[in-house]
């Protein structure tokens, strides 16, 4: 499966020790392709990997549009057709990076053609094409091949960390659990009517975008599921320009060329992990001013923590044990080697940022298929969980959009 290639050797000149290859073939340009591919190009020059990825092509619909990314990021070799993708022969591990209605698809038919696979989140577009990518993933694995969803803020050593800390008991038996993923960029209703706004792209709106990632945090952080959920959904803009270029004006779409929108804008739902301690969580694209403020903060009989991405090298930790005259939310720079991933990178106080989050992902995929380890986490089985929470807010939401205010 995997071919073998030189290392440069070390400044000493040592005779080079050849380490295997894995050839990565991503599916997809737009911003995630972006960002895995900057994870794919970095991760075996900062970490000692037992492989070393390659960068063997890209697929996309558009030939200049694909050439151009495949030059960009640099893809050795450029793919129109996500079939022919997933047939070469250098390609051993496929990377989706499409939007949700072509993953299951792809990720089906990469991982019966023998490859690994990694799908950007949400796994999929509903729990039919999740639990098909999971049994699809289950039956690879027992062929060796190893499946894992892009949760990319698992990856953030603040998040592991504070996954670290819940662990050992540092904040005993959890309480609350409180997530919001506030972003801006559908406050303008101009803003176009993109896929991320169509239903049958997308799946959910600022749910399975922002959402996903709040419960699969959760749930990673504190190692619990959520069980039961309830929820409020709203779309506040309900109709937007068709994007310039659009290819259709359908029947669907209405006068002025403006298209309607079939996603949620905003997503607000509480929830109960098995241990009995309760979440919530906000997911919105329209909260001006939040650029991507993904907030999570998490109460314990013995402490609490606290974390923002958007001051993503930090983690504030409250020691509820020490005596309250000098207890209180102390910062955490989450710097040092001791910390998750940190080793590989800077010296202490040299922060990362947003990218960094890439390059760990593809070192834990990496390592997983190395070890051969074909239940990594996060797991299809798991992006499946996650999916299932996902539809059960929107039937809650469904559920609680008959219930008005009783007039007395
Ligand atoms: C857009 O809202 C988006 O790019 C998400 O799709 C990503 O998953 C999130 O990490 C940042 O925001």
């Amino acid at each position: 499966m995997a071919g073998m290639e030189p290392t440069d050797g070390d400044a000493a000149g040592a005779s080079p020790r050849p380490v295997p290859t894995l050839g990565v073939g991503m599916v997809g340009y737009a911003f995630m392709g972006a960002a895995h591919s900057q994870g794919w190009r970095t991760v075996g020059r900062v970490f000692d990997l037992p492989l070393r990825p390659v960068l063997a092509a890209i697929g996309g619909r558009d030939p200049a549009a694909v050439r151009a990314a495949a030059q960009q990021h640099g893809w050795a070799a450029a793919e129109t057709d996500w079939r022919a993708l997933i047939a070469r022969d250098d390609v051993q591990l496929v990377d989706i990076c499409t939007p949700g209605d072509s993953h299951a698809e792809i990720a089906v038919a990469a991982l019966a053609a023998g490859k690994h696979v990694l799908c950007e989140k949400p796994l999929a577009n509903s729990v039919a094409e999740a639990e098909a990518m999971a049994a699809a993933a289950e039956a690879a694995a027992a062929r060796g091949q190893v499946a894992m969803v892009g949760f990319n803020y698992r990856r953030l050593p603040a998040m592991a960390y504070a996954r670290r800390l819940v662990a050992d008991g540092r904040l005993g038996a959890l309480r609350h659990v409180r997530v919001t993923y506030l972003q801006d960029w559908l406050v303008d209703p101009e803003f176009p009517l993109t896929w991320r706004l169509q239903r049958e792209h997308a799946g959910s709106g600022a749910l399975g975008d922002l959402g996903a990632h709040a419960v699969d945090l959760a749930q990673y952080v504190t190692g619990e599921a959520l069980v039961g959920v309830s929820a409020l959904t709203e779309t506040f803009v309900r109709e937007r320009p068709l994007p310039a270029g659009a290819a259709t004006e359908s029947a669907a779409y209405g006068p002025g060329r403006r298209g309607r929108v079939t996603v949620d804008d905003a997503a607000l739902f509480t929830a109960r992990f098995t241990s009995g301690a309760l979440a919530s969580f906000e997911a919105t694209r329209m909260a001006a001013g939040r650029k991507n403020a993904l907030r999570l903060e998490v109460n314990g009989e013995r402490g609490s923590l606290a974390f923002d991405l958007e001051r993503l090298n930090e983690l504030s930790f409250h020691d509820h044990t020490e005596p309250a005259v000098s207890a209180g939310f102390r910062r955490i720079l989450v710097t040092e080697p001791g910390h998750p991933y940190l080793q590989a990178w800077w010296p202490p106080g040299h922060a990362l940022g947003y990218e960094h989050t890439f390059v760990h992902q593809a070192h834990d995929l990496v390592q997983a298929v190395a070890a051969g380890n074909t239940a990594p986490s996060p797991s299809f089985a798991e992006g499946l969980q996650v999916q299932q929470v996902l539809a059960a807010v929107e039937e809650s939401a469904a559920k609680n959009a008959v219930y008005t205010p009783v007039a007395d």
